[in-house]
């Protein structure tokens, strides 16, 4: 950690460095620029500690059979701040429908699901989306999902960010 601070800190000063090498202004624009880049380092700094970073991996989505209304999509998803996941959709070429859904079971043993309206990302920690867990589920499905093909599935957070996802079809967990 300590080493990446060190050399991002070199890169900006040789940034400042090259700017003063290469303006051949008078000195009072040079100054004016040093002085805006103090401004810039200090807004890009704000906006690195404000800024979460969202991480989805391992995605993949179950084939599904001919005559199946439904599909599932896994993925492991981390947030570097805590966030949460408030919904998924699909091209409606694909799915007329598509909820984030958790998996129950009754107590009677029997499995059910329903849909979960908000996923909570805590910072850090990988959330998976796994079968017999949480999914993302698609429902009325225009067409089966076909191994070798890859569905555009759009996460949305509570933070207000998006992220598309390529999920390909497979038989099973990669
Ligand atoms: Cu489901």
């Amino acid at each position: 950690m300590m080493k990446r601070n060190m050399k991002l800190k070199s890169i900006a000063v040789v940034a400042v460095l090259t700017i003063a090498f290469t303006s051949c202004s008078s000195d009072s624009e040079s100054t004016t620029e040093e002085s805006d880049a103090t401004v810039e380092t200090e807004v890009a700094s704000t906006e690195v500690a404000a800024e979460a970073t969202i991480t989805v991996e391992d995605a993949w989505a179950r084939t599904s059979p001919m005559d199946a209304t439904v599909g599932a999509a896994y993925m492991n998803i981390t947030s570097s701040a805590d966030d949460a996941l408030v919904g998924a959709s699909v091209d409606t070429s694909v799915a007329m429908m598509t909820q984030v859904h958790e998996t129950t079971t009754a107590a009677d043993g029997s499995m059910g699901m329903q849909e979960i309206k908000s996923l909570p990302l805590l910072a850090g920690v990988k959330t998976e989306l796994k079968p017999g867990g949480y999914h993302v589920m698609m429902m009325k499905l225009v067409k089966p999902l076909v191994v070798g093909e890859t569905v555009s599935i759009t996460l949305t957070f509570e933070s207000g960010s998006t992220q598309i996802v390529e999920v390909p079809v497979l038989e099973e967990a990669p």
